[in-house]
Parts: C-alpha cells; structure tokens; sequence
C-alpha cells in the first residue's frame, strides 16, 4: 500500500476522530495510528479489518490471560480444522504477544484443544457430556485435569471449531475471561451468506470499493489471495455462502470454459468453511444451451439444467447453491411463458436436490412500467401479491429470498408483508450491507439498527413468535431451511468496502445472522474493539458516531419513510427528489405543495395495510418513535404523533382477532389480488398519456388525502386539500 493512498484513506478518518476527541498516536514522522497503539501507519491499512488482533495494552486486561496455555493441539487435520488452528496462533500472538506452540496430540502440560466433538470426547476424559448443538454451533469448554488446564473447542462440525475459534478470539479482544468457560452457541438459522454483485468484466453493480475481488476482463482472477482473505474474514462472524456474480445474471458462468474458474474459488473459499454460489441467468437454456426455449415445463430445458448443474457440481463437489433474478427489471423469467415462479423456481430446484444444493429466489419481483397515475399501483404490495398465492408449491430446496422492506432497501422501511405470509416455503431475509441508498460507503451510516427495526418486528404470524428473525429462521412453521443474506459489495480497496468504518455493517450482518437478538450497541463495541483495539476513548467515540449515523443520515435524504430523495435514475446518490414522480418504477413520493405521502389504507388507498398481519388491538412490537418516523410510508392522513401506526391501519383489520387463532389465514386469503399490482412483471403497462384507470381524475383526486406529518399538528390541517399528482393542477413543479 503505498503512502498516500493510506493518507487518503486513513488520515480524514484520523482526523474525525481526534475532532470528536479521540486519543491520537503520532508517530515522529507525524503519521498517524489512531488506536493507542505503537503500530506504525504503514501497519494498519484496514486489509486486516476486524481481525486485525491489536495488542492489548491495558496490562490488568491482557494479565486476564496469563493463565493461557502455551499448546495448542488439533485432533483433526480437515484444511477448515487447520485454518482454526492458524488463527488461534496468529489472534494470540497479535493480542498477547506469546506464540503458541503446536501439538498434534495432548500434552500433558495445559493446552487449547481444537475438535470435532467426537474426537475432543475421545482426547479428554472429564470433558462430560456435549451439549445439544445444532450444525455449526460450538462448544467453549474449559476442564480441569491432572493438573492442567484444557480449553477445549469442540463442535458437531468442522466449521463449528473454525467458529468456536473466532469465538474464543473474539472474547480474548473483548477483553473477556476464558479461565472457567462452558458456553455453547448455535447459529440461529442455517443458511447465513453473502451475495456479490460482481461482474465479469470486474466491475461491480453498486460497487463502492474498487473493482471485483473475483474477475476480471471475462475471467477469474489469477490471484484469489484476496477472495481467501475475504472468506476469512466471512468465517470469523459465522458466514457460511457467498455468490460470487451478479443477480443480473451472466450465462457465461455455467460454460465448461467457466466451470474451472470458479472451481478455483471454491478452492480459495474452502479452508474456511465458505461454500461457493453463484447467480443463474433464466434464459441460459436458449442462452447458451443451444435450445430454442427457457420455458420451464419444457423437458428438455429441465434436461438442459440437470446436465448443466450435474457439470457445475463435478467441478465443484461442495458447491453450495445458486441465486435467481427472475421477471424483474429486465431480467427473463417464466412469464414469458405464462408460467409460474413456481414452475421456474422448481425446475432448477429439482437439478440441484440430488447434490444436496439450494435455489434462493428472489422475492424481488416488480413491475417497473407500472401506471403512476393510479392510485391503487403499489410496489410496496408486488412481492406479497406475486408470491403469497406460490405459497405450498415450492419444493423443499427452494428458498424465498426477501428483500427486509416491501419496497427497495430505503433508508427506513416496514418489514416485507411476504414474511408472514409463507407458512409452507422456506424464505431467508435479505439485508443489503452496500449503502447503496445509505451514503454508498461515503457517508457514515451503521446499519445495524435499522436491520434489528426489521428483524425484532412481530408479524402476528402465529401465536408463537413469529418475529421476522424467527420467520426467516424456519423456527415459526418448522421450515427445514432459510436464514440470511447479505449484499455485500467488498472490492480492491484496501478497506474493503471503500470506506474505514463501513466495515461494521458487514460484521454486523455476519453478527445478527448467527444471533439477530444481540444488540446494535454490543455489535458496534465489539467490532471497533477488534478493529480499532482497547483505548476507551476511541471506543466510546467510534461508538456513538456509529449508532447516531442512521437517523442522522435518514434526516437529510428520506425523512418520515418517504422513501429515498436521491436520484433513483441515476446513481441513488446526491439530491434528486423529482426523480421519483411521474415514472413507472413506483418509488413514488406523491408530493406536492400539499403534502407528501402514500395512501396505503384499506378504503381509499393501495391496500397494503390488509397485507400487513397485525394482531387485533394489541401494541404492535416497534420501537415508540418509529411510527411518527415512516408515516408518509403509510397513511397520507392526520395522526395522533403517539399512536400514529396503530391509527393508519385499517380500523377493520384492526378488528380482527389476534393470530395464532388462525385469523391470519383467513386475513391473507381476504386480500386477494388489487388493481394495479400485475403479478405479471413482463407484462409492460405504459402509463398511457391520458389514462386514468380506477375512475375519474376528480374521484381520483378525492381520494387522494391530505397527509399532515405527525409531527406537524394541527399546522398540516389547514392546508389545501391536494389534487391529483400529474394533472397539472395545483402543482407548483407543473407550473
Ligand atoms: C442487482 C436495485 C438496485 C439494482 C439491483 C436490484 C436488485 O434496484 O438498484 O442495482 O440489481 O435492486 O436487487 O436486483
């Protein structure tokens, strides 16, 4: 890294933090460590991130850990067994200073035991009995005997020691006791990956960080040193998938001339425990597959993704799954065939069984020439409608994959109505760790806290926990599989991510994954602890500028849920409020000299509240100020500021009785298919210049209600009732 790429890069975060009143190591040449450290600015570029095992300085910490052996022994010689093995040497070394020495069988001095749990079962005697644990959990355990002390890492898999590793490391950094430690963890859902947007050419959809990580000019990076670090650095927060290539699909990927490179990947992902996706391209059969359709009931498209997935699958044995774009801004999908994403979804579904592999669908299905004329088009309601009707027809292997909010990863967004309305399909929520309308790496915004918003969210599902954490989890319907997805966007920059502190939102995704009930505070703590080391000062001050960013960042660019102001033709970055109105793709404000807002209400507006499970006169489970926050999201109407969520919903649903006594069944049967949400997305409605379907302009404009802020009061009444956005009445921007 030479120079002054490291000043550009560290030097104003440098600087931030000394204003924010941060402790400042200036070395004599004037360079700066900003940790209370004696590391040299060449040292820390921000490649190490948050494995970055800074020494503990703070002598009454680091003494916690005298006591710990000297030995390190492995009972498995598996490559992820003997990457655990690698980071326990090097975490210890980095954090205490000591190198440990390396056993292959139990000494009879003290000693860190890293096993499956049947081999640390077999090796040490007094351990007892292993806990329930499910794949990937671990079990911290230390044992007395003979005189000596045995940390044992024992796990039912191997990347549950990898795991278990991380874990101990992590506790060591937190500062943390590990002298009497039996904790056992399991993750709380199966699936926890990572997509990448990355194209062949290495550039980068939403890329904010350099070029891609895994190709280049048409072909697979000679050097993966970099795609290795970043399955480590997966690995240490439990991340177990990653798709490498775009969801806007390159069919190129599954040719025999591909299948090697990417084999090549998997190779620099395995000791790590990070099993290898990639996006599939609908149209591959016609594509590159020399048929003359992509239907999906089609034998020979489904013989054409056997034999292409039977290939994929001998390159790469451990291959983990593949991700579906399918009818959706432009991308080819069974409605060109008036089939169902059912019918698309279990063809590929059915190829990858046999191997063990998933198909992740994505949920992301909207029509994007929709009519902005009328008032009943919603695309907050196109994955609920296109799906909930799919609901029971997907094979077991095939998972949902949901955006967290009905609309487009805006700043702030209720939770996506689909994730309580699939009982009988697997699904996986999926979070986007690139700011791509958060400050696109540039702008500080820990995400975090908006995620937990959603995560945290009960959608009266059933009566027994149905928070969207438990949903996605598989726990509320007993789903066999389903979990989290990550978007993330690591590229060649040195900090990965284009931006020092941007890091913490993809630790926090890896951390929320594997437990969504820890808290945004603890997670922030943890990951500037191990980024940043132990001064108190840096800590408390990284801290608190993470966990302000969001609302912070929400008040200038989309403040009451109205949905990003930035420029959604261009680059989703910089003021471009007036981008939003008057196009198909349905990020509408509705704004105007009178107010601004969505009419999502049941009797006048687009129905999405019916969609919307909420238990009947209960408290619903947000935080207090949230509602006052997203009211333009729901309801262009007065609010009381206190109760203005329970106040926009429709009173009748309001009526209805809690679920679990399986009103909700009945709740999602009555909502039914609405105007304006095609559930075809191929299907290109053009606005029509001077059609207005749902009745009359003036009926319409009636419709269309005052939205008074909440926090206005009674100011927003006296304004003029609004006219109907576009007809050029009453608009000063039409003027
Ligand atoms: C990969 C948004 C983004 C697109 C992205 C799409 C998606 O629309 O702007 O770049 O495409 O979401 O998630 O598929």
């Amino acid at each position: 890294m030479p120079f002054p790429r490291f000043c550009a890069r560290w030097l104003p975060l440098a600087a931030g933090l000394a204003l924010a009143g941060a402790t400042l190591v200036a070395s004599p040449a004037s360079r700066v460590a900003p940790i209370g450290v004696t590391e040299t600015a060449e040292a820390q570029t921000g490649d190490a991130a948050w494995l970055r095992y800074a020494p503990i300085v703070d002598r009454a910490v680091s003494g916690r850990y005298d006591g710990l052996p000297a030995v390190v022994v492995s009972l498995d010689s598996s490559p992820v067994v003997e990457s655990a093995r690698q980071e326990i040497v090097r975490g210890v070394r980095g954090m205490l200073g000591r190198t440990l020495r390396i056993e292959r069988e139990l000494p009879s001095e003290s000693a860190i035991v890293l096993g499956t749990l049947a081999a640390v079962g077999k090796a040490v005697k007094g351990l007892g009995p292993a806990p329930a644990l499910e794949p990937d959990g671990y079990w911290l355990k230390t044992v007395a005997e003979g005189g000596r002390t045995l940390v044992v890492v024992g796990a039912p898999n191997e990347r549950g020691v990898l795991y278990g590793t991380f874990a101990l490391l992590r506790k060591i950094a937190m500062g943390e006791a590990v002298s009497t430690l039996d904790e056992a963890e399991s993750p709380a859902a199966p699936v926890r990956w990572v997509n990448e947007w990355d194209n062949l050419d290495g550039s980068i959809e939403r890329g904010y960080a350099g070029r891609s990580i895994f190709f280049e000019g048409g072909r697979v990076l000679e050097d993966l040193r970099r795609a290795q670090d970043y399955a480590r650095l997966l690995a240490s927060v439990g991340i177990n998938g990653c798709a490498i290539s775009n969801v806007n699909a390159d069919a190129r990927l599954l040719t025999p001339e591909f299948l090697p490179q990417i084999a090549r990947v998997a190779e620099a992902f395995r000791p790590w425990g990070v099993r290898l996706a990639i996006s599939l391209d609908f149209s591959s059969p016609k594509a590159i597959g020399g048929l003359t359709t992509f239907d999906p009931l089609d034998p020979g498209v489904a013989r054409f993704w056997r034999d292409a997935i039977d290939a994929l699958y001998r390159a790469i044995p451990d291959f983990g799954g593949v991700v579906l774009k399918a009818d959706s801004e432009g991308r080819l999908g069974p409605a060109a065939y008036g089939r169902t994403h059912a019918d698309a979804a279990n063809v590929i579904a059915r190829a990858l069984e046999p191997h063990g592999g998933l198909i992740f669908y994505r949920g992301f299905v909207y029509d994007h020439h929709m009519d902005w004329r009328d008032p009943k088009n919603d695309r907050a309601r196109a994955a609920y409608d296109n799906f909930q009707k799919l609901d029971g027809h997907f094979d077991d292997n095939v998972v949902i994959q949901i955006k967290h909010g009905p609309i487009d990863f805006q700043v702030r967004e209720p939770a996506s109505p689909l994730f309580g309305a699939l009982e009988k399909t697997n699904e996986a929520i999926e979070l986007q760790i690139t700011q791509e309308y958060t400050g696109q790496q540039r702008h500080l915004c820990y995400l975090v806290p908006m995620w937990k918003t959603v995560l945290d969210f009960d959608m009266a599902a059933a009566a027994s926990g149905s928070s969207v954490a438990d949903l996605v989890s598989g726990r509320t319907f007993h789903r066999p599989t389903g979990g989290f997805v990550g978007v993330s966007n690591v590229g060649r920059d040195a900090t990965w991510l284009g931006h020092p502190l941007a890091m913490a939102n993809l630790y926090g995704f890896g951390r929320l994954a594997w437990a969504p009930a820890l808290g945004a505070r603890r997670i922030a703590e943890e990951w500037t602890r191990l980024t940043f080391g132990d001064d108190r000062k840096v800590l408390d001050t990284v801290v608190d500028l993470q966990l302000r960013s969001w609302p912070v960042y929400e008040s200038y660019t989309g403040p009451l849920g109205a949905g990003t102001l930035t420029d959604i033709l261009g680059p989703h970055f910089g003021p471009g409020i007036e981008s939003s109105e008057r196009n198909g793709w349905g990020q509408w404000h509705r704004a105007d000299h009178d107010g601004i807002g969505m009419d999502r209400t049941s009797a006048t507006g687009t129905r999405l509240h019916r969609a919307v499970p909420v238990a009947g006169g209960r408290a619903l489970r947000v935080p207090r100020d949230l509602p006052r926050r997203s009211v333009a999201l729901h309801a262009p109407r007065p609010v009381h500021p206190r109760a203005a969520f329970r106040q926009d919903r429709d009173p009748a649903h309001l009526r209805q009785p809690p679920r679990g006594s399986r009103s909700g069944g009945r709740l999602r049967r009555a909502v039914g298919g609405t105007a304006g949400t095609s559930g075809r997305p191929d299907v290109r409605r053009g606005p029509g210049p001077s059609r207005v379907p749902g009745g009359s302009r003036r009926g319409l404009a009636r419709r269309r209600l005052q939205l008074v802020p909440a926090h206005l009061g009674d100011r927003g009444r006296a304004w003029p009732r609004r006219t109907l956005p576009g007809t050029g009445r009453g608009r000063a921007h039409d003027a």
